[in-house]
């Protein structure tokens, strides 16, 4: 009898993965690998079900023999330990991004003479509204707002970008790139509020108000699945605070993280340059446990902004300032810095972990840019935040196309650099 493999990484068994099973029973005995959670979230959904389940799940389907767990994207160990005669797909993994997995089974199979099978991808409304159905949960508030605490777990790095309409937020969304065999997309969004103000035109001074900030993440709510950090400025009074945190909370946002400084709020990576001034650690105690103290589940989490690397205050007041608040009922410490190497921010993280080994830390790599995400988490760092490189992007070049307009009296020239009229009107998918 000869062996046949498949992979599974899936929340929901519909017609089609019925439809590869009855395919992969043709050639032989059956293997299905479930595809592990750390896997998944490399470049698919979130899974919407316990791994444990969606192992039963696929036990329960007639003509499997066995069902193991793959641990990687990449299908190398599975090859090496049960040497399948045949690995069964949809043919939907022969176009990007999928196709580098094919290609490395592919590679793995004509070793030993195994073979592919390219099974018709089967698509049709139904299966096209199950899909739906259950990308749609994982929008859910409950379900939205505790994946932050659970990819924590799965991610070495939780990878946040920041989003500030529907459009970024799809961006953040749907991007997955391969890059030497890896896969990796964005974990969560950040809703900046430098980037939130600057979409509106209005300096980043907690001008624009709640109830705006709010409409900007319910419009990015509606069109994507991802967990949210909100950035909260400093809170605002802590009278305010704690209904800010009661919304965000039902809304279904993760996270809010709010800067230990009081009165007029300037963006940080100003620094020293204009006036700002930092809370008092007593004062900015009472707000996180305020804010602590009003929240309804477990899922949802207060972070502490330092501003001492910011100010000037020296490590020492930014290390004393991390544990009260820590004290205070914090569920995590951002760390922030404007200098160009992330040597202060790598000895805050150094020095904070020898004493707090379980404590979330979040930074800002804005302008010590150089730094990669390993070194981040070999320092101890959990989330990392790209806090405005979206905003960055798109301003110059639309300040370009405007230029050139004008520039040329017609919109020919500038016409190569835009995204095709066919691309940008099909770009939204309709329900
Ligand atoms: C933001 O994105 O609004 C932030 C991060 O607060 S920073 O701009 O670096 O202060
Ligand atoms: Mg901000």
């Amino acid at each position: 009898m000869k062996t046949v493999y498949t992979c599974f990484c899936t929340s929901v068994i519909h017609e089609g993965h019925l439809n590869i099973i009855r395919e992969a029973r043709k050639y032989g005995e059956v293997i299905v690998g479930v595809l592990s959670d750390e896997a998944m979230v490399r470049f698919n959904r979130f899974p919407t079900v316990e791994m444990e389940e969606r192992v039963r799940m696929v036990e329960r389907i007639e003509g499997v023999s066995k069902v193991i767990i793959q641990k990687e994207v990449m299908y190398d160990e599975v090859i090496k330990t049960y040497h399948p005669d045949y690995v069964v797909h949809g043919d939907n993994w022969k176009k990007p991004p999928l196709n580098a997995i094919r290609d490395n089974v592919e590679k793995l199979l004509s070793a030993y003479g195994g073979k592919i099978i390219d099974v018709p991808y089967t698509y049709n409304e139904n299966v096209r509204r199950i899909d739906l159905r259950n990308k749609e949960r994982l929008a859910m508030p409950e379900l939205r707002r505790r994946r932050l605490k659970k990819l924590l777990k799965l991610r070495n790095i939780v990878k946040t970008l920041e989003v500030h309409s529907g459009l970024t937020g799809l961006i953040a969304e749907k991007t997955v790139v391969e890059h030497e065999g890896e896969y990796d997309q964005f974990d969560a969004m950040w809703v900046s509020s430098l980037c939130d103000s600057t979409a509106k035109g209005k300096p980043d001074i907690e001008l624009v108000d709640m109830t705006s900030r709010f409409r900007t993440i319910d419009d990015i709510m509606e069109v994507t699945t991802k967990p949210i950090i909100f950035d909260g400025d400093t809170g605002g009074l802590t009278e305010h605070f704690v209904y800010t945190v009661r919304s965000l909370e039902r809304m279904g946002v993760s996270a809010v993280i709010i800067e230990d400084k009081v009165g007029l709020k300037k963006n940080s990576l100003f620094g020293t340059e204009v006036e700002q001034k930092q809370d008092s650690i007593e004062h900015f105690c009472e707000k996180i446990a305020a804010g602590k103290r009003i929240q309804l589940t477990d899922d949802f989490m207060i972070i502490a902004r330092i501003e001492s690397l910011i100010l000037e205050q020296g490590m020492e007041d930014a290390l004393a300032r991390a544990a009260a608040y820590v004290k205070a009922g914090a569920d995590g410490i951002m760390i922030h810095s404007r200098k160009k190497e992330p040597d202060e921010i790598l000895a805050f993280c150094d020095a904070f972990r020898k004493t707090d080994k379980n404590t979330p830390i979040v930074v800002v790599p804005t302008s010590f840019n150089s730094v990669t995400e390993a070194e981040l988490a070999a320092h101890g760092v959990n989330i990392v935040i790209y806090a405005n490189q979206l905003t960055r992007s798109a301003f110059p070049a639309m300040e370009q196309t405007a230029k050139d307009i004008l520039r040329y009296h017609r919109a020919k020239e500038v016409d190569a650099r835009l995204m095709p009229i066919k691309d940008i009107i099909s770009l939204i998918e309709e329900l």
